[in-house]
């Protein structure tokens, strides 16, 4: 613990009593029992004072994310000291309004403020420090991650990705995923640390675990929330099972039935990613035959020499075609496109907001890749959402839920349509309609394969957070669910030396993940309401919403509310839907799932 370290803690004691005591009525003695305008102060007070630590915060993340060293690791850590510290802190002291008549208003910005922190820390200083220690050291290592497949061929992740992508040879692939997965054994130990300490936090602001935490932030109980995730994923699993029959027999096809069995797990090096998370990357291998292929939007973009920077334009002029102000200048100037050539960073895709007012950034390692110019429009979202709830007070700057976040730029890349890329003059020719098929199976690749992907990796956090996967069970439990959700196999035999989670930013970084399978059904949500909205009336799949006056003000009535209100309420306004609904996917992938059942006529389905 350096000595800095503890001079910031005594400093944020300062802070927050004297948040405390500003909250409190001039001349008003603190037993009596407090009043509406006390709890009002107090949040007044207390948002005031967030908004400065999480500049402070935030700014520190970037140049930590954007420059590993041991100083910005430190740097970061005590910066997230402070502001989680102050959050926890005010969280424990608005307990005495547990009791006070206030507005609707205030009471939700309480509600947030117990559930602003993602990990929250002990009450004990020293404890929460090590907290975030442990966090930025994690996402730090993650970032720092190397594979050297030979003394002087060292790779870090966007290589290793694209040999996943690329390779069609299993030994290549099973070495290159082995040579990623060794960066999280160091984690192993501090993971085991970080969870109980976590665990501590949240159980001091009344929760059972961390992960009923996170639970907890979807404004319904959070039994409900899982009877919901669990509805979602009965209604999709039969999309899932065929998606993961045929792709299982093409590659029977290609490996054997010695590496890959006919009715089994299908092993996760040979799906074109590190997690068998997306399948895109395998589309060649999975193609239809007899079927003319789709538009291949990477060697379109390379044809049309469109760079880094000028992906990220065509993106912004999506948005700016739905009504949107332009990017300001700060962001071309601040914003990491590409990847240094002399330092450390994390690559993994991110979205700023450094200062609540107009300082957006993207950090991306971008390649000229149509997967990079899709997760180009998702970052993007990020930026116009923050922008637009920037005028909500503090507590009620986010997404309606964390899922609506990420579903925003997923949904503006579902209008990434070839007669867009047609409009935008990227694309010369239309592909003919017997195309759509391959079209909607590259799509899906992506889309439902990712459905169990994202249950299964907050499934084991949820484990590890409620003690139900004990440490000494960590990868034998994260495979067991893998197998469950997924029916993916591990690629080589693995053992409780690994620690395989830790080879995903988001358990590295401590990102929960639940937010990405709600987003992988809104997304749909919201491109049908969009379409509607734009007025068309055709197939789901081919609408496209560039340049709708009419769906970008729905969009940007959405994004202002923030976490203004309950988002049952915001996907009501802006879809019509009560509820979170599968049917829009379901809808989209109509035709693909006949013709799939027709190619798996005869194929076994399931494992
Ligand atoms: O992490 C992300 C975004 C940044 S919020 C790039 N995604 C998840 C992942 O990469 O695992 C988007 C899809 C799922
Ligand atoms: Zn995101």
């Amino acid at each position: 613990m350096s000595p800095a370290v503890l001079r910031l803690s005594g400093c944020l004691a300062v802070l927050v009593t004297s948040v405390s005591a500003a909250a409190q009525t001039p001349g008003a003695a603190a037993t009596h029992p407090a009043t509406a305008a006390d709890a009002e102060a107090f949040i007044a007070r207390a948002e005031s004072v967030l908004a400065v630590l999480a500049v402070k915060q935030e700014r520190t993340d970037w140049v930590a994310s954007t420059y590993i060293t041991y100083d910005t690791e430190v740097l970061t850590a005590e910066a997230q000291a402070a502001y989680s510290g102050a959050v926890r802190d005010l969280a424990l002291e608005a307990r005495r309004f547990a009791a006070t008549p206030m507005s609707a208003v205030t009471r939700r910005k309480f509600a947030l403020l117990r559930l602003a922190l993602a990990a929250p820390p002990p009450s004990d200083p020293l404890e929460a420090v090590e907290l975030t220690r442990l966090k930025s050291g994690m996402k730090a290592e993650y970032g720092r991650g190397t594979w050297c497949r030979a003394p002087d061929a060292c790779l870090q992740i966007t290589d290793i990705e694209r040999i996943l992508a690329s390779s069609h040879d299993p030994a290549e692939l099973a070495a290159a995923w082995q040579g990623w997965h060794r960066i999280a054994v160091p984690m192993r130990d501090r993971y085991t640390r970080f969870v109980a300490l976590s665990n501590a936090g949240a159980r001091a602001l009344g929760f059972a675990d961390a992960g009923a935490m996170w639970r907890a932030g979807y404004d319904m109980p959070a039994d409900s929330l899982t009877a919901e995730v669990n509805r979602l994923w009965e209604q999709l699993r039969p999309l899932y099972e065929q998606l993961h029959a045929y792709v299982r027999a093409r590659l029977v096809a290609r490996y054997g039935a010695a590496v890959v069995p006919p009715d089994g797990l299908i092993p996760g090096h040979l799906l074109g990613n590190l997690w068998a998370q997306e399948w895109s990357n395998i589309y060649d291998l999975v193609a239809p035959s007899g079927v003319p292929a789709g538009v291949d939007l990477t060697a379109l973009l390379r044809a049309r020499g469109l760079d880094e920077r000028g992906m990220v334009r065509a993106g912004e002029r999506f948005y700016v075609s739905l009504g949107f102000d332009s990017l300001p200048v700060t962001f071309w100037e601040r914003s990491q496109f590409t990847k240094p050539r002399d330092r450390d960073v994390v690559c993994h895709a991110s979205a700023w907001d450094l200062d609540g007012a107009d300082d957006l950034r993207i950090k991306m390692c971008i390649q000229v890749t149509a997967s990079d110019f899709v997760t180009i429009h998702h970052e993007l979202g990020h930026n116009f959402y923050q922008r637009a709830y920037a005028g909500q007070p503090f507590l009620f700057q986010g997404g309606a839920n964390d899922g609506f976040h990420e579903a925003i730029g997923d949904a503006v890349a579902l209008s990434v349509t070839p007669r867009y890329l047609q409009r935008i003059g990227l694309l010369d020719t239309l592909p003919s309609a017997a195309s759509d098929t391959a079209a909607l199976l590259r799509i899906a690749l992506d889309k439902i394969a990712f459905l169990p992907f994202g249950l299964a990796l907050d499934g084991w956090r949820w484990g590890v957070f409620a003690g139900t996967i004990t440490p000494d069970r960590y990868n034998a439990a994260w495979w067991d669910l893998k197998h469950r959700y997924q029916g993916v196999a591990e690629p080589v035999a693995r053992s409780e030396q690994d620690f395989d989670p830790g080879a995903k930013y988001h358990v590295a970084a401590n990102v929960p993940y639940l937010r990405y399978f709600i987003a992988h059904v809104l997304q749909f949500q919201f491109h049908r309401a969009w379409c509607r909205a734009a007025g068309w009336t055709g197939p789901l799949y081919q609408c496209s919403v560039f340049g709708s006056a009419a769906a970008g003000a729905g969009l940007a009535r959405m994004l202002q509310a923030g976490q203004s209100r309950p988002w049952q309420e915001i996907l009501f306004a802006a879809t019509g839907d009560r509820q979170m609904d599968a049917t829009a996917l379901v809808e989209y992938f109509q035709p693909l799932l006949v013709w799939l059942e027709r190619q798996n006529r005869g194929v076994p389905v399931g494992w």
